[in-house]
Parts: structure tokens; C-alpha cells; sequence
């Protein structure tokens, strides 16, 4: 088989890269090794930038989340017993961000792919990526117990942070900046109302606490625990009190959370990575293949979304004047973004949990900074812009 682009990884990049490709009149072929119902069933982001949503609305993707997806004008900090509203719109001049599940934004474009898109192979498992520096790579994949390859123009690794599309860079052609995080994140979705009409983010003295939704019924929280923590030491009431400790307010004692059956339990491990630069010959690295962010600045789903734009723009650009010139600036074009949402998502990080080793010292350095963005409107704007993202 031989196509134009060969994508490895049905997720939400792959996915996009590949409906973006189609409207444009280049053909691709996506091979994810998961089965569907993995792929639209696996929980994660949950916050859409402004640019992310116009971008599956011009690729037909925004009829449900038009219907479904919550418009928030803001988020909640919470800490030493305060609250205060950042107000998205009032601080950006007039942005703010859609609450729409990435289960829902991965339906939307396994439907449009398979109803009218070029082929997306399901349990298609890719072991090798082969010939990248030279003029026509191999994927070879395996799917229904067959070996297969598949020819392309370009590859674009779409397979996340433990894909093989990396591996195909040769050892000293590209560099990994990485820091892991002395905490994880307890996540839970549960059938209750949310805790506020909008995110609430606290910190507190036993760690940080998100408060987060994916509908009027259904909420889904976060608490920091430590690496390692077994989610069977969190039975559903230990989780609910503890969420309770760590969002109450001294201004209102007692309030608790509205309890409901919890329908999922996980724990996710922090790590921030960048591997640069994002292109090597005629593969092309895009979303959680390239770069990992903590989950505290929602920024991984978004950055997925604007690494294939700036991909598809510049496939096209060459498919219509022959041109490589803006693939030859893609890495540069992406990492750019890429950096400010890994320094944005490490302040938020910092700035919210507490490191099991951290001092007084350090904890009154994260309240002043708190502090200073409940009192100055640079300090707020400045968490804004970067929660409500850069322009594409
Ligand atoms: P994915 O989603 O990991 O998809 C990669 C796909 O590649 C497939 N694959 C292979 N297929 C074939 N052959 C192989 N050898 C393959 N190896 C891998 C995999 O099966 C998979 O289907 O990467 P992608 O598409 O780049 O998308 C990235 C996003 O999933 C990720 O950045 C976000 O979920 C991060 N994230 C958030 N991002 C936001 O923008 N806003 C948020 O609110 C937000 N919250 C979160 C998050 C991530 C979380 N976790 C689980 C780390 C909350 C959490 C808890
Ligand atoms: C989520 O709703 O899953 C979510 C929201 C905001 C974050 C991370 C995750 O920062």
C-alpha cells in the first residue's frame, strides 16, 4: 500500500492531522493500534482552547460540541482560604474556553474519518519506521496477525510520548529536555454536579485539589497524591473527604461536595518533555510524540491540535506549489508554542502542588505569587492569555 502521508496513532492529533488533510485534497492513511472502543473510551483533557474549537469547527467536527461543549467565562483559585475569579474575557479581551471531554472531540472524528475520510486501520499495530532520511519511508505494521508495510511521502508520528516514531530519529539527531514532578494526580469522574459553574483550582496545605466537569450531571476531580499511590488505597469516600479538606474555605465551613457514584478511579504521573527539533527528513513528530505537559495548565490536547494545523498547512502548501518551505519551518513554527505552554503549564504546576520536600519558605513564595495574580490585573492577564491560548 502506499499513500501520501502515512499517520501512526488514531488519537486526537492523528485523528485531526488526517481530517484536516482530507478537506485539503491529500490523501493519508491512519493506523492506530488500539481498537475504537479504546480510542473514544480512554479519559483525559477536558479544556478547549478558543482556537481548538474553530479549528474542528471548520473541519466539520463542531456540530456536538456546539451543542454540548460548556463555554466558561473563567476559573476559580482557591487558597489560605480564599477564592478569586480570573475572568477570561475581561483580562484577553473577550477569550475564554470551551469544557468538551477529548472522548467526545475523539468520536466526532473517528465518525467523520470513516464516513467520508481515506482509510483509518484500527488494531494496526506499527513496529518499525524505516527510511525517514531517504526519499520514500516504510511503516511496518501488523494488524489481524499480518505483517504489512505501508510507502509514503512523509511520516507523521501522531503516537504519543511512548511511540515509535521517535525511536526512528537516529541516537544524536534530536535532544529530550524532560522533568518529572514528585506527585501524581488521583483522577476521578463521577456521577454528581459540579462543584461550581466553573474550575476551580486550590491550593492547599494537603496538596492541590482540581475541581472540573464534563457535564451539568458529571463532574471529574483531581487530587495530588504521591508517585506510586495505588488508587485501591483511595476507596470513594476517602477521595470525596479528602477533595472536601482541600477545596473548603475557611469562609465556609462545612461545605462539601455533592457525593455521587464514582464510574472511573486512575492515577497519572506528572512529566514534562520536549524533544526538538520536531522533524527529522521525512518524519514529521506531532502532539504527545513531541512534547509532554503537566495536566495543570490543560494545554497537551491544544498543542496536539496546533502542531497538525501547522502541518497540514504547510503539507498543502507543497502539494499545491511544490514548495517545502513551511515544512521546513515546522519545527521551528511549533516549538515556539510549544515552550511557552511548557513554562505555563510548570508555573501552574509549581505554583499549585506541594513538593513533599518543599519549605515554609517555598510555600509562602507559591501564596505571594497567588496573591499578587488576585491583585494585580498584568499578573491575572498574564494567566489568561496562557490558559486561553495563543492565536493560530
Ligand atoms: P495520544 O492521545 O496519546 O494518542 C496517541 C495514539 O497513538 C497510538 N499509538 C500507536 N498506534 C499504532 N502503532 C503504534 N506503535 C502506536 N503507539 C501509540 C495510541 O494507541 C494512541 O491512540 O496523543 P495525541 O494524539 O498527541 O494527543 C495528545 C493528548 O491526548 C494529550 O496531550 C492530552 O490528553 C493532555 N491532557 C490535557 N490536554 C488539554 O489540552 N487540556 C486538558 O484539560 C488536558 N487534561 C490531559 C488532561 C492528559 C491527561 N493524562 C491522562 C495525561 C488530563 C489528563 C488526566
Ligand atoms: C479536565 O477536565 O480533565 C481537566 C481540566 C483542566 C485541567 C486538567 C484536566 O487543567
Amino acid at each position: 500500500m502506499h499513500t501520501t502521508v502515512g499517520i501512526i496513532g488514531g488519537g486526537p492529533s492523528g485523528l485531526l492531522l488526517a481530517r484536516l488533510l482530507h478537506r485539503a485534497g491529500i490523501a493519508s492513511v491512519v493506523l492506530e493500534r488500539h481498537d475504537r472502543a479504546y480510542v473514544e473510551q480512554r479519559q483525559r483533557a477536558g479544556i478547549l482552547e478558543q482556537s481548538t474549537v474553530d479549528v474542528l469547527r471548520h473541519c466539520g467536527a463542531g456540530r456536538r460540541l456546539d451543542a454540548e461543549g460548556l463555554v466558561h467565562d473563567g476559573v476559580e483559585l482557591r487558597f489560605a482560604g480564599r477564592r478569586h475569579r480570573v475572568d477570561f474575557p475581561a483580562l484577553t479581551g473577550g477569550k475564554r474556553v470551551t469544557v468538551y471531554a477529548q472522548t467526545e472531540v475523539v468520536k466526532d472524528l473517528v465518525a467523520l474519518q470513516l464516513a467520508e475520510g481515506d482509510p483509518l486501520l484500527f488494531e494496526a499495530e506499527v513496529h518499525a519506521v524505516e527510511g525517514v532520511d531517504g526519499d520514500r519511508p516504510v511503516i511496518r505494521y501488523t494488524r489481524e496477525g499480518r505483517e504489512s508495510t505501508l510507502t509514503c511521502d512523509y511520516v507523521v508520528g501522531c503516537d504519543g510520548y511512548h511511540g515509535v516514531a521517535r525511536r526512528a530519529v537516529p541516537d544524536g539527531a534530536s535532544t529530550t529536555h524532560e522533568r518529572t514532578y514528585p506527585y501524581s494526580w488521583l483522577g476521578i469522574l463521577a456521577q454528581a454536579p459540579p462543584a461550581h459553574e466553573e474550575l476551580v483550582y486550590a491550593h492547599s496545605g494537603r496538596g492541590f485539589a482540581l475541581a472540573s466537569m464534563r457535564s451539568p450531571e458529571v463532574s471529574r476531580l483531581y487530587l495530588q497524591v504521591p508517585n506510586g499511590t495505588d488508587p485501591a488505597d483511595w476507596p470513594d469516600e476517602r477521595v470525596w473527604d479528602e477533595l472536601d479538606a482541600r477545596l473548603a474555605l475557611n469562609a465556609e465551613p462545612g461545605a462539601a461536595l455533592v457525593r455521587g457514584p464514582v464510574t472511573q478511579k486512575s492515577v497519572l504521573p506528572m512529566r514534562s518533555s520536549v524533544t526538538e527539533p520536531m522533524r527529522f527528513g521525512r518524519l514529521f513528530l506531532a502532539g504527545d510524540a513531541a512534547h509532554i505537559v503537566p495536566p495543570t495548565g490543560a494545554k497537551g490536547l491544544n498543542l496536539a491540535a496546533a502542531d497538525v494545523v501547522i502541518l497540514a498547512r504547510a503539507l498543502s502548501h507543497w502539494s499545491t506549489t511544490g514548495s517545502a518551505e513551511l515544512l521546513d519551518s515546522y519545527s521551528d513554527t511549533c516549538l515556539r508554542r510549544v515552550w511557552r505552554a511548557e513554562h505555563f503549564s510548570y508555573f501552574m504546576t509549581t505554583t499549585l502542588h506541594v513538593d513533599p520536600d518543599q519549605s515554609s519558605f517555598e510555600t509562602r513564595l507559591q501564596l505571594s505569587q497567588l496573591e499578587r495574580i488576585t491583585s494585580s490585573p498584568h499578573a491575572a492577564a498574564e494567566l489568561a492569555e496562557n490558559y486561553c491560548g495563543l492565536s493560530l
